[in-house]
């Protein structure tokens, strides 16, 4: 039986051709500077983006930590939605690595402009100084729900008019681009900071991006190499990632059709199940446990997210006949798991 792995987007393998790409790509050592691949990606990145310069590293988690640690000083406070990856799936890295607060508002990893303003404290020391927004597009913790455009305009404006910084951890932002149809340049405006992932949904075996001004890059070119991020031929894995932003973004509205046909299927067989909104299922079940061990042995896998959700994630190596397929275990699954 075919195992399908429905546990995250992250679990994507490179095609041949990726392979064929990463086999011929010109390398040089890109703690340097040397490396024209990295050189390349690094450029494309920024003009896709439509900001001025980008760094490659290897992985979301350092592109967040990296940026959070260029963009704040200890003792900051960092505004972010309930749940957000940077505060919650990143090993505690904003206290350990910048000692920052991250403080959430708002309610299910997204909030408004009106949410930022009244977390700002009086001018008084007995306060820690608010100093930067993150808002995280797909919202991973919500079920890959996209931010609300005009909550992302309204609070860049509102950041900026107050001299706050602005981070968008994009890990999925393309797939907010695929979903809402609004590029990627549009929803970054006003932002000192984006951070990107090649290595979810647009199939790359590892990296991300960070991009913002020079004078930002070159902070986090330092933090990348303190946080020993720096790496020699890495355009290895940039032509991977050259290859997934070249061919594997127009794609993603495939991850969310599939998304949708899963969804509608796990709702036929009777399950609590949220409408996704990009690649994301989340559903419930009565008994997270027994329903997992169900999965496991028809090698369905989906991890729960907490004592009575789901979250399967729908990516490059699984087609609309897997779905079906991954349905059909489902339903038995559930049967036997409510036996
Ligand atoms: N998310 C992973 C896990 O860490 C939970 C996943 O399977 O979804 N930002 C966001 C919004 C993310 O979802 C992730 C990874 C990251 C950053 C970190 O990326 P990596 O795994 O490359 O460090």
């Amino acid at each position: 039986m075919k195992t399908i792995d429905l546990r995250s987007d992250t679990v994507t393998r490179p095609t041949q051709a990726m392979r064929a790409a990463m086999a011929a790509a010109d390398v040089g050592d890109d703690v340097y500077g040397e490396d024209p691949t990295v050189n390349r990606l690094q450029a494309l990145a920024a003009e896709r983006l439509g900001m001025p310069a980008a760094i490659f590293v290897p992985s979301g988690t350092m592109a967040n930590q990296a940026a959070i640690r260029a963009l704040t000083r200890h003792g900051d406070v960092v505004l972010g939605g309930a749940g957000c990856h940077l505060l919650r799936y990143e090993a505690g890295g904003a206290a350990a690595l910048s000692g920052v607060q991250v403080q959430m508002i708002g309610s299910g990893g997204f909030f408004a402009a009106a949410d930022v303003v009244a977390a700002l404290p009086p001018q008084d020391d007995h306060y820690a100084p608010v100093t930067t927004i993150a808002v995280e597009n797909t919202h991973n913790g919500s079920g890959g729900r996209v931010f609300p455009f005009e909550d992302v305009r309204a609070i860049a404006a509102a950041g900026a008019e107050r001299g706050l910084r602005l981070h968008m951890d994009g890990a999925r932002l393309f797939n907010a681009v695929v979903a809402s149809g609004v590029a990627a340049a549009r929803w970054v405006e006003g932002f000192d900071s984006v951070s990107f992932c090649l290595s979810k949904g647009l199939g790359a075996p590892a990296g991300s991006l960070v991009c913002g001004s020079h004078a930002f890059i070159e902070r986090v070119h330092r933090v990348r190499k303190m946080l020993g991020g720096g790496m020699r031929q890495a355009g290895i894995l940039a032509a991977a990632g050259l290859y997934a932003l070249e061919h594997n973004v127009d794609r993603l509205a495939d991850d969310h059709r599939n998304a949708a046909r899963l969804a509608e299927g796990l709702r036929a067989l009777g399950i609590d199940v949220d409408q996704p909104e990009t690649n994301m299922v989340r559903f419930r079940a009565k008994n997270v446990g027994r329903l997992w061990g169900a999965l496991l042995e028809r090698d369905v896998l989906i991890n729960p997210v907490d004592q009575h959700t789901f979250r399967a994630v729908t990516h490059l190596d699984v087609s609309a006949d897997d779905i079906d397929d991954a349905l059909a275990r489902i339903g038995e699954a559930v049967r036997d798991s409510c036996s």
